[in-house]
């Protein structure tokens, strides 16, 4: 769904969303993340940058890194500029892998809750409203 305010000439989605949850998070947590499929059906690249919500300070796009540290696997997370969609493609958030990282939570997100995002797509400067359920878990289909 596109939000308010978007010139008629976007009128047709930027991209199309499947899914999606936010991680529920204990007491105490500041970050959270966000998973969910995001399709291109368009002929040519589209690049998430973020996204803004009421619950977080900032949404913004992470990769998972994997790092060799005296011969153990150390999992990490690096924010990116954006993350890619290719032409006909797909760009799965999910745990252990990409994902976007909401950071300086304002409340604390409960099972059930939900959470509206509103993705920012470029180009275009488009802006996607979603709505995501609070899961521990994700959510089966
Ligand atoms: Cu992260």
């Amino acid at each position: 769904m596109l939000a308010a305010g978007v010139p008629a000439l976007l009128a047709d989605p930027v991209v199309t969303i499947e899914g999606g949850w936010v991680r529920a998070v204990p007491p105490g947590y500041e970050n959270t993340a966000a998973y969910l499929t995001i399709r291109n059906p368009g002929d040519s690249v589209v690049r998430l940058t973020g996204a803004t919500t009421s619950v977080a300070k900032s949404v913004d796009p992470m990769i998972t890194t994997e790092k060799q540290v005296n011969g153990q696997t150390v999992m990490g997370m690096e924010f990116v500029k954006d993350l890619t969609i290719a032409p006909k493609g797909r760009l799965v958030l999910e745990p252990g892998g990409d994902h976007l990282m909401l950071m300086g939570l304002k409340k604390r997100l409960n099972e059930g809750d939900k959470v509206t995002l509103v993705l920012n797509v470029e180009p275009g400067n488009s802006r996607v409203e979603i709505t995501l359920p609070v899961s521990k878990q994700p959510p089966t289909k």
